[in-house]
């Protein structure tokens, strides 16, 4: 099984969800742009004081902050591999990833696009109740993708490494759809 990969998909198709199930499945470790952002405003950190407002709008931390929380946590990245969860989330982070794979000589082995439509989405979102999960950023969330995560969808299919999965249907029967398409 390939076990050094990327996570794309929009918010709320489950990348968090699954990115945990296939970790612990695997021995992996699971980096997870948000839930590293999520504990520096929890632990009011100035990075925190920094992230939070533009989270709760919606939008995306900057690439600089954002590197600089990756590129300290790839240090203990763990032999088994690693899955990078909601990050890379914009071109220049994944411009900026590639040198830092490189010097750690482990290239990236697949990408998973989880794919779900919007109405769902917004159903899954506005259940999960986070701070940042009211219709109004929700729709603004799914612009922002749109704008600045969707072209590195192309981006991993020129580099042969995109594979799609559909996000639904059960916790389950969509851990076991990643786990066949990465075998
Ligand atoms: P993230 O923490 O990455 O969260 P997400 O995209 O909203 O959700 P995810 O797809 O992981 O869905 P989940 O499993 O929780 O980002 C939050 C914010 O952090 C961003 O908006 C941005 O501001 C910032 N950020 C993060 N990374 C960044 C970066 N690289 N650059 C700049 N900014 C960055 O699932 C959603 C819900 O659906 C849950 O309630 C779950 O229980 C439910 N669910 C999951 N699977 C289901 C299923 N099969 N059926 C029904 N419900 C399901």
């Amino acid at each position: 099984m390939k076990t050094r990969l990327l996570f794309l998909g929009p918010p709320g198709a489950g990348k968090g969800t699954q990115a945990a199930r296939l970790c612990e499945a695997n021995g992996m470790s699971h980096l997870s742009t948000g839930d590293l952002l999520r504990s520096e405003v929890a632990a009011g950190t100035a990075l925190g004081q920094e992230a939070e407002a533009v989270m709760n709008r919606g939008e995306l931390v900057s690439d600089a902050l954002v590197l600089a929380i990756v590129e300290s946590q790839m240090k203990n990245f763990s032999e088994g591999g690693w899955l990078l969860d909601g990050f890379p989330r914009t071109v220049p982070q994944a411009d900026a990833l590639e040198p830092l794979l490189k010097e750690l000589e482990q290239p990236i082995e697949a990408v998973v696009l989880l794919e779900l439509d919007d109405a769902e989405l917004i159903e899954r979102l506005l259940a999960r109740g986070r701070d940042d999960d009211n219709e109004a950023v929700i729709r603004n969330r799914l612009e922002v993708y749109r704008e600045k995560t969707s072209p590195l969808i192309s981006f991993y299919r020129d580099k042969d490494l995109l594979v799609s999965v559909h996000a639904n249907g059960s916790v389950e029967e969509i851990t076991k759809r990643i786990t066949e398409m990465l075998s």
